[in-house]
């Protein structure tokens, strides 16, 4: 029986070193946190590394006390306790110097964390300001002052590549030496928008407005990620930013911001669009905004998200239910209205696309029947 355990025991520890020694060797040997790319996470940082630095020499000095005293004192050499101590000068004033020195330490570390929180929520203005959305499962980035709106997804990539689950389709673009204010805040349930290097967190909350700021001091793409367990697509939605010159920015806002205008007008242009042209699109739509659900094929997962292939709506000859579910979403269900989120030409093409996909074959829907449905 012995015999056995002991066995039993000698492979535990075989298996235990060699998963210890696998984790070593895929480490990557990184200890500490994310190296800051902001004033502000500069500054939480730094307290961090003078709370450990300080909390590592006093550890150290008692240790080494404690050890002096068990070997020093040790009973085999004869050590007796004394019972004069408090009557030396030491014990007279070592209950008034130790407080004293403890407190001068935990003040200064004090003084230097209620900065950094003052710092945390200073609401000093802003040269930038971007309204952060958390839904389920994207974000989608509003610029205060520049009417741009990105909505950023999930980038679909094989579970070997490196950045699976950590890439979006369309990263929030800011600039660095510059000051940005986020406003968090979520369409559904609490989000966490979160980016260790750039920004401390705060939770978006449906019908609040949380705030947070940055300062980045350099240009890089940073990565980051939901901090609330939202539900089930709570692993998919990865928060990017890239970081460029302010140069580089305003060349980019110029840019999206022409783009956006031309795309809003082409949606409120009362034209009549040909299947050809509707279905293009509708395929870009959904597959941006859709297919995470829906799937390429169109028939869902079973049980969890309904088939558009063959389905009820999205094949009778009267397109109203559909444009319905897609503008106002159905409560209490995973599937979100779209109305605030698509223009009216994304929203009549992606339906377009629906109806006339996979098999199904039902016409198509114009701008000007979403304009009339909302
Ligand atoms: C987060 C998952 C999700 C996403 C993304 C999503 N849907 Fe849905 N969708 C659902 C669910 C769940 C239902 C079923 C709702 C119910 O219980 O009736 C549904 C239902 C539908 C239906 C009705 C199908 C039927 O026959 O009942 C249509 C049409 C539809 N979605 C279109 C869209 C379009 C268009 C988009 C993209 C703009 C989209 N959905 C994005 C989850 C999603
Ligand atoms: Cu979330």
């Amino acid at each position: 029986m012995l015999h056995k355990s002991k066995k039993r025991l000698s492979a535990l520890s075989i298996t235990g070193g060699a998963w210890l020694f696998s984790g070593m060797a895929y480490a990557g040997y990184e200890y500490n946190l994310n190296t800051p790319a902001s004033t502000l996470t500069q500054e939480i940082f730094d307290l961090h590394m003078l709370t450990t630095v300080v909390g590592t020499i006093i550890m150290i000095i008692v240790t080494a006390l404690i050890v002096y005293a068990l070997f020093a004192f040790r009973q085999s050499k004869g050590a007796v306790a004394d019972q004069e101590f408090h009557n030396g000068w030491f014990g007279r004033w070592a209950w008034a110097l130790v407080p004293v020195l403890v407190l001068g330490i935990d003040l200064s570390i004090a003084s230097s964390a209620s900065h950094t929180l003052s710092s945390v929520e200073s609401h000093d203005k802003a040269d930038v300001t971007v309204k952060v959305i958390g839904s389920q499962w994207k974000w989608t980035y509003e610029y205060m002052d520049d009417d741009i709106k990105i909505v950023s997804n999930l980038k679909k990539l094989e579970p070997t590549d490196p950045l699976y689950l950590r890439d979006v389709d369309e990263p929030l673009v800011l600039p660095t030496d510059r000051r940005v204010r986020f406003l968090l805040t979520s369409t559904d349930v609490l989000h966490n928008w979160g980016i260790a290097e750039i920004v401390p967190k705060k939770i978006n909350i449906p019908g609040y407005i949380n705030e947070t700021w940055t300062h980045i001091t350099k240009e890089g793409t940073y990565r980051g990620q939901c901090y609330e367990n939202c539900g089930t697509g709570h692993a998919f939605m990865p928060a990017v930013v890239t970081a460029v010159s302010p140069a580089k920015y305003e060349e980019w806002k110029a840019g999206k911001k022409a783009q956006q205008a031309q795309a809003a007008a082409e949606a409120s242009a009362d034209k009549e669009w040909t299947q050809v042209e509707l279905m293009a699109k509708g395929q870009a739509v959904y597959t941006k905004n859709c297919l995470a659900c829906h799937q390429a094929t169109g028939l869902g997962l079973p049980g969890v998200f309904p088939a558009l292939a063959g389905s009820k709506i999205a094949t009778s000859t009267n397109p109203a239910d559909h444009i319905a579910i897609v503008v106002k979403g159905k409560a209490g269900t995973a599937m979100a209205a779209w109305g605030a989120q698509l223009n009216d030409l994304d929203i009549a093409a992606v339906i377009s696309y629906e109806r006339n996909s996979w098999g199904n074959a039902a016409g198509i829907v114009q701008p000007k029947d979403i304009k009339a449905a909302r």
